[in-house]
């Protein structure tokens, strides 16, 4: 696509925005500004590409779509279906999967739509099956009591939160917490890495309904093969929130026993992080939960979003590309060489590296919190995260840890030599900063954080953010 073609694009939707609310255009444009001067590290932000982004904005948005491909509870939805059936298509060609449901609009609503398939499909309750062969009108106030006490207090065995598993994993804070009799599996104190033993324990003893993996600030591969041996040795269902790492399994970094579309009997998924597609959520199954999972809207969901559906077949068939499988081993090779960058200055890394996307340092070896080291990254131009790490003696809201993902400076075509310029700026900030009167509280030399500040946008001038984008 020619510079004209998506510099017109972009200018012409701000134009027309401008006339009604300028500051919606303004907003817009300092966004882009913003997002083009800073060090990027978040681990679960990206840049989606011009034609992703530009597929989200038209007259999909307008139409109402419920129900699934040829099924629609409203008439018209022909192009809907169009859009729908492509992004699915493009989903299970590229993962391998039987069944993709495209319509969750974010990683917790597609776990909501996972947890809701598997209790239908798995839960003994005579009164839910009444309900789903639709004679609900047949069942009683005593068989809706019956259904609410039979689907509720299922268990659930998820990675915890400090080892790095999800809220939506059964956390308290989230509804999962109050629907499953949750338990968690932890890392090994001494290596950091997850221990299969201990996690079979726990399933023998917890005997669970679903069994969860996945992660969002765990720096390694899990092996879903051994994951999935351990669920059926329970009678568990398998169910891999893959959010994170998408990108990496569809750019054939993580195969075999690290791909969990093989292994999961259900697999989820965010599209907007690693995968660098539009916001939103996605579905993979075999047969055996498909008819569930496709009930997600209305049973779970809000009306679908046609125009992130018809962004979502865009990214997809991005990913489907070969240039993608670079990409995703790009990001690889670039949190290694950061973990490497950072371990060589001294840093103190969780499980000491790092196999995915993304590394995780804790902070206490500087002698800072998390919250203290994000704000002071931040006052230095550098974007990331704090983060609890395992047994974080600060807590969820302080924490210990700085969670730094490489998806999105690796779009920017950062490569492994720039990440070791971004380990010295990281570490600079971080040696150089102490802890104040409280755990949130530092001490940074102001013209030390412009310095960095400085030395970041030099660091990224070689690497436009979008160059064929001019917005005038
Ligand atoms: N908020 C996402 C993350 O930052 O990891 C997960 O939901």
């Amino acid at each position: 696509m020619s510079l004209n073609a998506e510099s017109t694009a972009f200018r012409s939707a701000l134009e027309v925005i401008r006339a009604v609310e300028p500051r919606v255009a303004d907003a817009i444009g300092a966004e882009l500004a913003d997002q083009r001067e800073s060090l990027k590290l978040i681990a679960s932000e990206n840049y989606a590409s011009p034609a992703t982004l530009l597929a989200m904005g038209n007259w999909f948005s307008d139409k109402y779509a419920e129900g699934t491909v040829g099924r629609r509870f409203y008439a018209g939805c022909q192009n809907v279906d169009t859009v729908e059936a492509l992004a699915a298509e493009h989903a299970r060609e590229l993962f391998g999967a039987s069944h993709a449901y495209v319509q969750p609009h974010s990683g917790i609503d597609a776990n909501l739509v996972a947890f809701w398939a598997i209790l239908a499909d798995r839960v003994e309750s005579p009164a839910l099956k009444k309900a789903q062969v639709r004679q609900v009108n047949d069942l009683t106030e005593a068989d809706w009591f019956a259904l609410r006490r039979e689907l509720g207090n299922q268990r659930m065995l998820g990675m915890s939160l400090d080892a790095g598993g999800h809220l939506t994993h059964g956390f308290r804070p989230n509804i999962s917490g109050k629907m499953f009799d949750q338990r968690s599996y932890g890392t090994d104190p001494a290596t950091g890495l997850v221990d299969y033993d201990k996690v079979a324990e726990a399933a023998r003893e917890f005997k669970p309904l679903i069994l969860v993996a996945g992660y969002s600030a765990y720096p390694r591969k899990v092996n879903f093969r051994i994951m999935r041996e351990i669920a059926d040795s329970v009678g568990a269902t398998f169910m891999v929130d893959m959010a994170h790492f998408a990108g990496l399994v569809a750019g054939k970094v993580f195969t075999g026993d690290f791909d969990p579309v093989p292994h999961a009997h259900i697999v989820t998924t965010t599209t907007h992080k690693s995968l660098r597609g539009p916001r939103g959520g996605m579905v993979l199954c075999g047969p055996e939960l498909a008819d569930q999972v496709d009930r997600g809207c209305p049973m779970v969901l809000g009306g679908p979003l046609p125009h992130v559906m018809a962004a979502k077949a865009v990214a997809l068939a991005e990913a489907r590309r070969p240039d993608f499988a670079d990409y995703a081993q790009r990001i690889v090779d670039n949190a290694q060489a950061l973990a490497e960058g950072l371990t060589r200055r001294g840093a103190k890394l969780v499980t000491g590296g790092t196999d995915n996307h993304l590394v995780l340092i804790d902070v206490t070896g500087y002698g800072l919190t998390g919250r203290q080291a994000e704000q002071a990254l931040l006052d230095s131009g550098i974007v990331t995260n704090r983060n609890s790490v395992p047994q974080d003696p600060n807590g969820a809201w302080y924490t210990s840890g700085i969670r730094i993902g490489t998806p999105a400076l690796t779009s920017r075509g950062l490569g492994v030599a720039e990440m070791d310029q971004t380990a010295e700026l990281i570490h600079t900030v971080l040696s150089q900063t102490t802890s104040g009167e409280s755990k949130a509280k530092y001490v940074l030399d102001p013209a030390l954080a412009d310095k960095v500040s400085k030395q970041a946008n030099e660091l990224l001038a070689g690497f436009p953010l979008y160059p064929a984008v001019d917005l005038g």
